[in-house]
């Protein structure tokens, strides 16, 4: 049986009327492809400024892989988006799967610490940094219930952009 904290939807994530979305992003926060370019479009130009200001840790990064920073959302339907930094994967011997796991847990705290109710969360490097689907669907799945099993009060959302994606997600959390 599926959590009754956890849905899963195949969909746009810049849709999601949700407390934060998360956004995967790159150490820049200056926006990209993917996830990441239809965030950008869909908040406007504003967004782009508050990342810009955010302070760089050294030059041109502003989030390490793994971390977390929150901004507004500015045209979007959520209230805050959450930028996060997947790591790319190469041979999974470079603590790829302990950084994805620290995105989703980043994620899930500072959205706590900002009194969201609800979270979406679209499939972390899976896209141009390639991390195999199934692998990092298990371990956002892992995360995210743990977490949630100390945190009743929040909702989680999977937003897959693909049926595939989305058939993942559903059979780990029948899984039970
Ligand atoms: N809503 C939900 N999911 C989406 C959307 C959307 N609108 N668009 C794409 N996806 P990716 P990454 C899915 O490549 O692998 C960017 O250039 C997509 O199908 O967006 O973490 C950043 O700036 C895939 O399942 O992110 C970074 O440089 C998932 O989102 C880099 O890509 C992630 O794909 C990050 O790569």
């Amino acid at each position: 049986m599926e959590n009754n904290q956890i849905e899963v939807v195949e969909g746009d994530i810049t849709l999601c009327k949700v407390d934060a979305i998360v956004n995967a992003a790159n150490r820049t926060l200056l926006g990209g492809g993917g996830v990441d370019g239809a965030i950008h479009r869909s908040a406007g130009p504003e967004l782009l400024k508050e990342c810009e200001a955010l302070p760089e840790l050294e030059p041109g990064v502003r989030c390490q892989t793994g971390d977390a920073k929150l901004t507004r959302a500015y045209q979007l339907p959520a209230k805050y988006v959450i930028h996060t930094v997947g790591p790319v994967s190469r041979d999974g011997l470079h603590g790829e799967a302990e950084k994805l796991r620290d995105c989703y847990q980043h994620s899930l705290e500072l959205a706590v610490q900002n009194n969201c109710r609800s979270i979406a969360f679209p499939a972390i490097s899976t896209g141009v940094y390639h991390f195999p689907p199934k692998k990092a669907a298990e371990i956002a799945v892992s995360t995210v219930k743990e977490f949630l099993s100390n945190h009743p009060d929040l909702e989680v959302l999977f937003v897959c952009f693909d049926r595939r994606t989305a058939s993942i997600y559903h059979h780990l959390l029948s899984d039970e």
